[in-house]
């Protein structure tokens, strides 16, 4: 249901129902919850890669396994551990988009800090054509990373959205080939896995902080953040590695 592997300092989170397209029920995100914690308190990850098995990402919530009674504010109750875990992740997450992320299942990807997909691969917001709303962090990333109007676009058409159109609106990262897909997303992430761990802890929630912040606030934050930088072996390492003309080995600490 949800495979774990490490490569290279990222652990590997594979999404794996692909009969059903990796569709989440709650045990798949009672499984996600778990791994999240172990890769967050485990010094060896680096990065976390999210990806799905077989020819889809997820094709969101399983729709035969939604309750009879509908009662969505419960079944939404186990996404929400799960988004805010990928959310408040002290390391860098991927989202290595392999094949059709509709739905919540698009939605996990909008919850990772960055995007890889496939040639092959899109999104589809999904909800509307079941008559729902955004969910599982839709209705907060998605304006926040391709802006209002898109968003309300995107949610109300729910259009089939390939990479050309994933990369035009600051989506995604990187587009790589069907083939070998996974091993290109891989290699992006070792990058991250192999970079100064804690800046971009320090990075993340700056960034989502300081959105929403007066400027003057924001500029203190980001003064306290520096300080926190400041302080690590890696900026120590940083530092050393460019007076010497040499490349960084940072080590996350
Ligand atoms: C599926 C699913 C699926 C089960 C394909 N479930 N089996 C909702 C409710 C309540 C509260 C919580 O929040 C949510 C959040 C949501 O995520 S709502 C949105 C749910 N997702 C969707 O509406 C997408 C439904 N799937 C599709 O539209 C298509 O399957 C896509 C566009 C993803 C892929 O299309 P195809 O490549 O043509 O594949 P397919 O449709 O033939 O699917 C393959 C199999 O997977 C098929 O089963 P079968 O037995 O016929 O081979 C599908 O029934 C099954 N499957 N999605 N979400």
């Amino acid at each position: 249901m949800l495979e774990i592997a490490d490569r290279e300092g990222v652990r590997v989170l594979t999404l794996a129902r692909p009969e059903r397209l990796n569709a989440i029920h709650p045990e798949l995100l009672a499984a996600l919850k778990r791994a999240l914690r172990e890769a967050a308190r485990d010094e060896g990850v680096r990065a976390v890669v999210l990806t799905g098995k077989g020819r889809a990402f997820s094709a969101g919530q399983d729709l035969e396994a939604v309750p009879d009674d509908r009662d969505y504010v419960r079944v939404l109750e186990d996404y929400i551990p799960v988004i805010e875990a990928l959310f408040s992740l002290e390391k860098p997450t991927v989202a290595a988009v392999n094949g059709v992320a509709a739905g919540a299942g698009m939605s996990l990807t909008l919850a990772c800090d960055l995007r890889v997909m496939a040639e092959g691969a899109y999104f589809s917001p999904a909800f509307i054509r079941v008559g729902l709303v955004p969910d599982a962090g839709m209705s907060y990333f998605l304006p926040r990373l391709v802006g209002m109007g898109r968003a309300l676009d995107w949610c109300y058409r729910s259009p089939r959205i390939g990479p050309e159109e994933a990369q035009a609106a600051g989506l995604v990262s990187a587009v790589f080939p069907d083939e070998g897909f996974l091993d290109s997303a891989l290699a992006f992430a070792a990058e991250l896995g192999q970079g100064p761990t804690r800046a971009y802890a320090l990075t993340k929630r700056a960034l989502w902080r300081n959105l929403e912040a007066e400027l003057a606030d924001a500029l203190a934050y980001e003064a306290e953040s520096q300080a926190a930088a400041g302080a690590t072996e890696d900026h120590d390492e940083g530092l050393r590695a460019f007076l010497e003309k040499r490349k960084p080995r940072f080590r996350g600490r």
